[in-house]
């Protein structure tokens, strides 16, 4: 398994790292030696604040479908964020300002044919998200359709999106799928057609994934557990 994948078993501390840097950081930090001097009537901290918490999502690793390819995706604070389905500025949300949504856990298909791809996620209570069913009870929205050349004048128009924005998303598995749309010549004239998908969860990316896929062939990605 390559770096990414592998990043997605990482400790908390190690991806609180790979957020705040863009990258995994080296560092040869020891604690100090010097003898510490402590007040003894130091005051007493004030206590942690309520409401509004940060509730941390996690996720197991990814499982990834065979011939699935696991992208090491490269990405640099402060970049420009290109709509590619990538994490590209590295703040664990993917194609911020593109005009779809991030959330606690965000998925997102980009390809680059005039082919009409579909994505599908199912959640926890096996309820499906595509074109055809973009809000679940889960609380999960497909907010970016997309038809490739079968709709030339869309914005976007080889991106799909599915997002969860509350705090809690359900616990257990999400299965994501992606269709080849084979049912007119304005998706399948473009053939294979290789798409990229990412997964971010908790503000952190699971892992980003390619796939060369052929008309009306429908494919397993990955699946995650939180
Ligand atoms: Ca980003
Ligand atoms: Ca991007
Ligand atoms: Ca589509």
């Amino acid at each position: 398994m390559n770096r990414v994948l592998n990043g997605a078993v990482m400790t908390a501390t190690t991806l609180s790292m790979l957020v705040a840097s863009g990258c995994v950081v080296r560092t040869n930090a020891r604690p100090a030696r010097a003898t510490v001097r402590v007040r003894a009537n130091a005051p007493t901290p004030p206590p942690p604040p309520s409401g509004n918490a940060t509730v941390t999502v996690q996720a197991s690793s990814p499982q990834v479908a065979s011939g699935v390819t696991v992208v090491e995706a490269s990405c640099t604070q402060g970049a420009q964020e290109v709509c590619n389905g990538l994490d590209d500025n590295c703040n664990g949300q993917i194609d911020e300002g593109c005009g779809y949504q991030s959330g606690n856990i965000q998925i997102t298909l980009a390809w680059n044919s005039g082919a009409d791809l579909d994505l599908y996620v199912r959640d926890p209570g096996g309820e499906t998200l595509s074109y055809s069913h973009t809000r679940a009870s889960s609380g999960g929205h497909l907010d970016q359709d997309a038809r490739g050349q079968c709709n030339p004048n869309q914005a976007n128009n080889t991106i799909e999106n599915v997002y969860w924005d509350q705090q809690n998303p359900p616990n257990g598995v999400y299965n994501v799928q992606v269709h080849y749309w084979a049912g007119s010549s304005c998706s399948t004239s473009s053939g294979p057609t290789n798409m990229t998908l990412s997964i971010a969860v908790g503000g952190q990316i699971l892992g980003s994934y390619s796939y060369v896929i052929n008309p009306d062939q429908r494919i397993d990605i990955a699946s995650f557990q939180i």
